[in-house]
């Protein structure tokens, strides 16, 4: 059988350049990790070669007998693993599942109330830019300026003025834990549905170190690959009564045949988040979490909400005279992969804002624990001190390359 290296060396060469990329450098970045080689195994698989446009029993397609049996497995792992009445497994991403919630419930031009992007929510929840802000009327929620915290009371007075059709919780750079309670009782008193997107905080859901949106949410979407530690894909999870509409809005209304290998890696990913290594894992990551903010509060910087309860922290720079952009490319540089990102009532553009984010689910993946964390801290705060001083980068950068080696990253060699 030919391989990669026979057919294309030049991809071969770009992948082990990636490969060597993600092995010697302290990614932070919040929504990516590590998968196992199974999992990567899995990915790459014969499933490439298969369509199977519908669901299991009911396929557009002959050949099933393996790939139903793979779905099924998948979906009873997710149900198993969270507790839900109804999963479906093939989006191909959040996005598209998020998507796929609004085509199940909405007709264009009606409303939608999500947390804005810049306060922590994501494209999808009702951004300007984005087909959810385009098609819908998309009205948002956010922050206290003054704690930086969720205002529920905020929340409930906007969800009962504009009355949305969906309330959608969740978030990609919050770094509390949100009262999906709370979320309810909103959601009950305007009239709405509950989405909970948990993209974020899924891993810590399934290792049962962060509460479940499961019992109040009518819907429940989330990535496979962030926290939860599995390929790029996504779920979508929900009430019985909701199934039909649900699945129909994935197959045929958004998508044509799902990704069979990456069904498989999912059900591999389900398999490994149920053990008590994944449970003691997703407790790590908290930890390391929380070494971090607590070294970098230390160090004099600004924490969103001043400090975290999940697996990201959020950082405004500006007392620290240097923009998150800036900030990110130094760091980069110096072998601490972050992303620059904006922070709540920021006074900067997107594109070059005034905070970073971190987040610990990769570098936990790789055997972090507390004391890394403190040191990993210590090297951001050497960095962003003084960006200038391109020896002392450099010398990090060399600094964390053998670091690492004493770290092996899963699924690499
Ligand atoms: N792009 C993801 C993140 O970084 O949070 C969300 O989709």
């Amino acid at each position: 059988m030919m391989d990669v290296r026979q057919v294309d060396s030049q991809i071969y060469d770009l992948l082990r350049q990636e490969e060597q990329r993600q092995a010697d450098k302290i990614r932070l970045i919040a929504s990516e990790n590590y998968t196992s080689a199974a999992v990567l195994e899995a990915t790459g698989s014969i499933l490439t070669n298969k369509y199977s446009e519908g669901y299991a029993g009911k396929r557009y397609y002959e050949g099933q007998q393996v790939i139903d049996q793979i779905e099924n497995l998948a979906i009873q792992r997710a149900k198993d693993l969270f507790g839900a009445e109804h999963v479906n497994v093939q989006s191909y991403s959040g996005s598209p599942a998020n998507l796929a919630v609004y085509l199940a419930f909405l007709s264009p031009g009606d409303t939608i109330l999500g947390m804005a992007l810049p306060h922590g929510g994501h494209l999808t929840h009702g951004a300007s830019v984005s087909i959810s802000g385009k098609y819908f009327h998309a009205e948002s929620y956010g922050l206290s300026e003054k704690t930086g915290l969720l205002d529920y009371e905020a929340l409930r007075q906007k969800a009962m003025e504009c009355r949305p059709k969906i309330i959608v919780a969740g978030h990609s750079a919050y770094p509390r834990i949100i009262d999906f309670a709370l979320y309810r009782d909103i959601a009950d008193e305007s009239g709405a549905l509950l989405l909970v997107d948990m993209a974020h905080f899924a891993g810590l859901v399934a290792g049962g170190v962060h509460p479940s949106p499961i019992p109040y949410a009518d819907v429940v979407t989330t990535t496979t690959h962030k926290s939860l530690r599995g390929p790029r894909g996504a779920i979508i999870m929900c009430k019985k009564e909701y199934a039909a509409a649900i699945d129909k809005a994935v197959f045929p209304g958004i998508q044509g045949g799902p990704h069979n290998n990456i069904t498989a890696a999912m059900a591999v990913a389900f398999k490994e988040a149920a053990t008590d290594e994944f449970k003691e894992y997703t407790q790590q990551v908290i930890n390391n979490a929380h070494a971090l903010a607590e070294t970098l509060v230390e160090k004099g910087f600004d924490l969103i909400t001043g400090g975290t309860e999940n697996h990201l922290l959020l950082i405004d720079l500006t007392d620290k005279g240097i923009t998150g952009k800036a900030a990110a490319q130094v760091l980069d540089a110096a072998g601490l992969v972050v992303n620059y990102n904006a922070v709540p009532f920021d006074k900067r553009k997107p594109w070059d804002p005034s905070g970073i984010r971190l987040g610990t689910a990769a570098v936990t993946s790789r055997g972090f624990k507390e004391e890394e964390m403190r040191q990993v801290g210590e090297w951001i705060d050497t960095v962003v001190t003084d960006p200038e001083n391109e020896q002392a980068v450099a010398a990090i950068a060399e600094d964390i390359k053998s670091f690492c080696k004493g770290f092996p990253a899963p699924g690499i060699n």
